[in-house]
């Protein structure tokens, strides 16, 4: 079902939470009304280059900048020791900090430009400033680096090995962190009374985020009043703003991060990278603006890559099929550093989701972090959910396998059943809501499953390979609960925070600290808004992504934004018609406790007639006239929320395919996704945002993945050789949602963000292994190119 869009003029103010009303955002995004980065000109603005590392380990002998130095154009050339030095901004030792501490972790150092050892390909070395752009790039390549180089290691297994070359002095044999979850006694125990196990062994291969925009920064430094303004490409202004005052001594509150239009992110675009400080190092520096736009080719070498693991897995069940424990190993991939919330990704946003939608009484999960010489490892649109949701639902469809069941009726009978929630899961979270059949039997209808396994059956005769795979996923997201988060490790509380303020002719503005970058926030959040003030979605505007507008913030990603910044948008309108409900009593010459709130109008309970508009009310705050003793004038007000819990969207995605066991082409006959995200605040919105993820998750599927050779060597360093999905690859969607409230917020709304393309690819996967079942085939890596999926059933028939 594909959900029309609603022209907000068409819709009451009554019924604008839950409307699929267009995004107000698209005019001036498809127009090229909209400022992106890159498009901001500053009088007398010089331009960054990055000379960065053409190998992916290597000491540094020498840089010789002198014949770059004496180019046209050239402001000037920097290395690591320019950094520290006295009469150069800032103080030693300029490195990045990690944002998410680990008891076991080794925190080796980062620093913005190579300190004498590069460790992956397109590690920074040197910058170049210059008037033009293309004067930055020619000097840059001029700067001659003098490199001895080392062995390098880009599988984790092989870093972990003790065989291969140490990246950092500090992290022995490569290990970042060691790290486990659940019980490891209680499931040997469940693998030793099973009477059976399944187990399987896979990989989750690296990827690479395509942004439509790479990263960018213009920082403009005002020498008169120490102010320094930077317009990035950032997922979390205020973040930014904190990380980077810390690196370069800026101090905070004179230093303004501004995120204009964000052109996608899906999270390569919260980190802090060394580019971005560098240009607000040089602006300071050099009393002038600086600019620096990443190449496409600089996006996939120095973003930070996605996945990355190595798993075994098993699964254990008794006679009826009922699981009774799960056991797996991970090595990650941390890349050549660590990267702000890397160690996270594969411990806590990983290992937290290992019982997927089952009740399994006993889990154990464990964790190696490994250094390598590739970027680092970071999150990535789903980061850690994807991979635990894949390595659950791939061991599901053997488990189902090796008990002889249907694989739909095999998750069905281990679902956590819907009297258990809140139910706690034995890897230390506790699912808020839940329903999970029922997505299952929307996505088993709209499969025609019966009818598809007779069609299947038939095909088969006819010498044609059709399949059914299924993935009932599930998230955590809706970051997080502050104080847990810093029980995990956080370095930041994990609240959202938001300003809701009246202006004296009635209308709004709400700021709030998330920093939407194409997920549509303008117009949710103007709906959640108008929905709580009961005025014109028209009259409210909503204001992200700039530290001197938006008091405090913590951004936008782990699909937090709905249920946290949402939630601390309904929590500072409260306290606005709060206020506004004391004024209009005093108007009204009643007890605000007499006095009700509905539609935007104040009424006199029991007196319908005597009522005042809020927005009549807000005027009146602003002429002070005529206040109750004691108020301040004004209407407005802030607020920090912080959740009490996660929220853990879910559902089930499955898809149809034909596989050609001569060509290995796959093709698609059908896409079907039910997801559950609580309440939905725009049901177009939602649909979007699963259509994108879905498209994300076939790439992992099919498509991408980021290929390096033995020395650290990007393979697939540009859109010829990393492919990501066009629109004809894509297939054709049969979406549709059931709706389970999540009790911990005021809107009940869970997080849709991430859904699809954590759901994705094991949907995919398993409905390839299930077309190649006559063939024996029962795991193909992704991406499942034709070569791997022709490989894969001749290996089958060879091993007859
Ligand atoms: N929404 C809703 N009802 C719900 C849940 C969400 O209407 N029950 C709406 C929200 O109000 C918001 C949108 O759906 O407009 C996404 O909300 P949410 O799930 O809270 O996610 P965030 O806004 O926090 O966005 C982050 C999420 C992540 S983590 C990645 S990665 C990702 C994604 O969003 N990156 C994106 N979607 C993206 N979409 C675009 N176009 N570009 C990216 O970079």
């Amino acid at each position: 079902m594909t959900i029309e869009s609603v022209d907000p003029d068409d819709v009451t103010a009554a019924d604008i939470l839950g409307s699929a009303i267009e995004r107000r955002e698209d005019p001036a995004l498809i127009t090229g009304d909209a400022e992106y980065t890159d498009d901001i000109q500053l009088a007398d603005m010089a331009h960054m280059s990055v000379v960065r590392s053409q190998y992916g380990h290597a000491r540094i002998e020498d840089v010789d900048t002198s014949e770059a130095e004496a180019m046209d154009g050239v402001v000037g050339v920097y290395t690591h020791d320019d950094l520290a030095r006295e009469d150069t901004p800032g103080e030693a030792p300029f490195n990045l900090p990690v944002g998410w501490l680990l008891p076991s972790l080794n925190d080796v150092d980062h620093p913005i430009l190579a300190d004498g050892k590069v460790r992956y390909q397109g590690d920074a070395i040197a910058i170049v400033v210059a008037e033009q752009r293309y004067q930055a790039a020619d000097a840059a390549g001029a700067v001659d680096v003098s490199y001895e180089r080392l062995d390098a290691v880009t599988d984790p297994d092989e870093a972990l090995s003790g065989d291969a070359r140490q990246l950092h002095a500090d992290a022995d044999d490569n290990v970042a962190f060691d790290w486990e979850i659940g019980d490891a006694e209680k499931t040997a125990a469940a693998f030793e009374d099973a009477s059976h196990t399944a187990s399987i062994e896979l990989t989750n291969q690296l990827v690479i985020p395509n942004a439509m925009e790479p990263r960018a920064a213009v920082a403009d430094y005002h020498p008169g009043t120490d102010e320094l303004e930077v317009f990035m490409t950032s997922q979390n202004p205020h973040l930014h703003r904190l990380l980077m005052s810390g690196v370069i001594g800026h101090p905070e509150h004179k230093l303004r991060v501004k995120a204009p239009e964000v052109g996608g992110g899906f999270g390569s675009k919260i980190h802090h990278y060394a580019d971005e400080t560098l240009v607000a190092w040089c602006s300071k520096l050099l009393d002038r603006p600086v600019k620096w736009t990443a190449t496409r080719s600089e996006t996939y070498q120095t973003d930070a890559l996605g996945r990355g693991h190595e798993t075994e897995a098993e699964i254990a069940m008794d006679d009826d099929g009922d699981v009774i424990g799960l056991r797996v190993d991970t090595r990650a991939n941390l890349g050549a550093y660590l990267s702000t919330f890397a160690p996270a990704v594969p411990t806590y946003l990983y290992g937290t989701l290992l019982s997927g939608q089952y009740d399994i009484p006993a889990i154990h999960g464990h964790v190696t972090g490994a250094f390598t010489n590739v970027p680092p490892v970071d999150a990535y649109r789903g980061a850690g959910r994807p991979e635990a949701s894949f390595v659950v639902e791939r061991l599901m469809n053997r488990a189902a396998h090796e008990m002889g069941m249907d694989p739909a009726e095999f998750r069905r009978r281990n679902f956590v059943p819907d009297e258990a929630f809140p139910y706690e899961t034995q890897v230390a979270v506790v699912y808020d809501s839940g329903e999970y059949e029922k997505p299952m039997d929307e996505a088993l209808d709209l499969l025609d499953y019966e009818d598809f396994r007779d069609r299947q059956k038939e095909a088969r005769e006819e010498g044609r390979y059709l399949g059914v795979g299924f993935s009932c996923y599930i998230e955590a997201c809706g970051l997080a609960p502050s104080e847990l988060a810093g029980q995990l490790g956080a370095q930041a509380g994990l609240w959202e925070s938001s300003l809701v303020r009246f202006h004296p002719s009635g209308t709004v503005t709400a700021f709030c600290g998330t920093s939407g970058h194409g997920q549509g926030h303008a117009t949710t959040y103007a709906q959640i808004v108008a929905n709580e003030l009961g005025v014109d979605y028209d009259d409210v505007e909503i204001v992200e992504g700039d530290t001197d507008e938006i008091p405090h913030g913590m951004g936008t990603y782990g699909s937090r934004s709905a249920a946290v910044g949402g939630s601390s948008l309904v929590k500072s309108a409260r306290k606005v018609v709060d206020k506004a409900r004391e004024i209009a009593a005093h108007s009204l010459e009643a007890d605000p406790d007499d006095v009700e709130f509905e539609n935007g109008e104040f009424r006199i309970v029991g007196a319908p007639d005597r009522s005042i508009g809020i927005q009549s009310v807000a005027e009146q705050a602003y002429l002070a006239h005529d206040m109750p003793d004691d108020m301040e004038p004004g209407l407005e007000a802030t607020s920090f929320y912080d959740p009490d819990n996660f929220v853990f969207p879910f559902g089930t995605h499955a898809a149809i395919v034909e596989v050609d066991p001569e060509t290995g082409e796959i093709e698609f006959e059908k896409y079907v996704a039910v997801d559950d995200v609580g309440n939905q605040i725009n049901p177009k919105i939602v649909e979007g945002q699963i259509h994108g993820g879905v498209a994300q998750g076939v790439g992992q599927a099919l498509y991408e993945g980021a290929e390096y050779d033995d020395n650290g060597t990007l393979l697939t360093g540009s859109m010829q050789d990393y492919a990501v999905p066009k629109a004809e690859h894509v297939p054709e969607m049969d979406t549709a949602s059931t709706v389970t409230p999540s009790p911990h917020n005021p809107l009940g709304v869970k997080g849709v963000g991430e859904a699809g393309t954590i759901a994705a690819p094991q949907a995919i996967v398993n409905a390839v292994t299930d077309a190649l079942e006559p063939f024996g085939v029962d795991h193909i890596e992704m991406p499942m190119t034709p070569e791997r999926v022709w490989r894969a059933v001749d290996a089958s028939a060879t091993a007859d």
